[in-house]
């Protein structure tokens, strides 16, 4: 009786587990840092204290990538799609953070954000110094390699290329990271489930 009861409590223990978050959760829950000296494309001051209440799906990237970043907001385009038909839009935001001081302006965010209709992302962008800070701080690596030849079938393309972490943070209500996703291909369904789940904490 007691083997029963005491294998019915680890099971209990591992159904619990299996309702956590799906994400990497090593180091997190974690206070988000603050991000300083940082604007939007609308070129106003951004600040995570103003999205209190809202949960934050956070990437980093740069308008002129050619592979990596279209992937991740297209990724982050369908996890928008599903939160809004699921009655949550308003209640979550999706940031894009710039790992491109030198060609991500304002002007620059705008104009990408307005073609490719990513409407409701907010694109942040900053000086070198302040991105910087916010790169080591959410522990995003950076770095430039200027322009590059690139081979597209017999057409030979100049790319301008950054290496950086391809990661989705994703900030509670009370602006605590709580898990992370790691990589490109973006696991649309488990993204909104876990949001969606914080939302409702
Ligand atoms: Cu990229």
């Amino acid at each position: 009786m007691k083997k029963i009861l005491s294998l019915s409590l680890i099971l209990l223990f591992l159904v619990n587990f299996s309702k956590a978050l799906e994400g990497s959760t090593k180091g997190f829950p974690k206070k988000a840092p603050k991000i300083k000296g940082l604007v939007t494309d609308e070129g106003k001051p951004f600040s995570l204290e103003s999205y209190k209440g809202k949960v934050l799906i956070v990437t980093y990237g740069y308008t002129h990538c050619p592979h990596v970043c279209p992937t991740i907001t297209a990724y982050l385009k369908q996890v928008e799609s599903k939160l809004n038909e699921d009655g949550y839009k308003g209640k979550y935001r999706i940031i894009f953070i710039s790992v491109d001081p030198k060609d991500d302006t304002v002007e620059r965010l705008r104009k990408y954000k307005k073609e490719h209709g990513f409407n409701d992302f907010i694109f942040v962008t900053g000086s070198e110094k302040a991105l910087k800070k916010v790169w080591n701080n959410y522990n995003v690596y950076v770095k430039d390699k200027g322009i590059m030849e690139m081979k597209h079938g017999n057409m030979v393309m100049k790319h301008r290329m950054i290496d950086h972490t391809a990661k989705v943070t994703i900030i509670d209500k009370n602006g605590n990271i709580r898990e992370e996703f790691l990589g490109m291909y973006l696991p649309v369904d488990k993204i909104v489930k876990d949001v969606e789940e914080l939302i409702k904490e």
